[in-house]
Order: C-alpha cells, then sequence, then structure tokens
C-alpha cells in the first residue's frame, strides 16, 4: 500500500509466529481491521508476501477462512475475528499495519495506523 511507502516501508509480512501474534496484539490495541502483505492475487489459493512474492511461512488464518475464493485475494487481520487472518476483497477499506527495517532493533517494527 502507497501510504506504507511515505513511511518507507511496506505493509507487514510476518515470517514467524512471534512476529504475526506481535502484529496481532499490537492490531487488537487499537481495534479494527488491518491489512497486511499477504495476498493470493496471482495463484488463486496460493497465498505469498508482496514483496518476494514467495509462500507464506505462517499461517494465521481463522478456522474457516481463507474462504472467499477469487473475490478476495488479500489478507486482513480481522477484529472480528481478533486479529486473526481472513481473506477480503482487495479494495475493502481497513486500517493497515506497515512495517520497516530498523538496524538498531531485532526485526522488524510495525507502525499501526
Ligand atoms: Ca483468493
Ligand atoms: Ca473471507
Amino acid at each position: 500500500m502507497s501510504v506504507c511507502r511515505v513511511f518507507d516501508s511496506k505493509l507487514a509480512e510476518p515470517m514467524t509466529s512471534e512476529e504475526s501474534s506481535f502484529i496481532i496484539s499490537q492490531s487488537q490495541k487499537v481495534g479494527g481491521s488491518f491489512w497486511i502483505g499477504i495476498s493470493d492475487i496471482i495463484d488463486e489459493d496460493r497465498w505469498i508476501y508482496s514483496t518476494g512474492q514467495e509462500p507464506i511461512k505462517v499461517n494465521n488464518f481463522q478456522l474457516g477462512e481463507p474462504n472467499s475464493h477469487t473475490a478476495a485475494n488479500c489478507v486482513v487481520l480481522y477484529g472480528p475475528f481478533r486479529g486473526k487472518w481472513a481473506d477480503d476483497n482487495c479494495i475493502t477499506l481497513h486500517q493497515f499495519v506497515c512495517e520497516t527495517n530498523n538496524e538498531s532493533a531485532s526485526g522488524q517494527i510495525p507502525v499501526v495506523g
């Protein structure tokens, strides 16, 4: 999402379960639903990170998700699922989580907005 680029960052792409849990917990403090940088827009049902286009290494889909097939190709930390993932239509308006590489800190720092 272009707003993340303004902050020299990108939509969050959780690579570990710790990172995924952290992003979910941060998003839940703010409340609502948040886009992250994972989609199956290129190949239906093949979920990949937006930047590297490699298959996801963690999966936090809510039981029963993804369930919307070609109508939904982006991943949202869905508020009613307490941040568990849902597939949703990529043009839906949600908040979003950006991440940036910070050399003075370990790992990636999400910016929730
Ligand atoms: Ca899909
Ligand atoms: Ca869905």
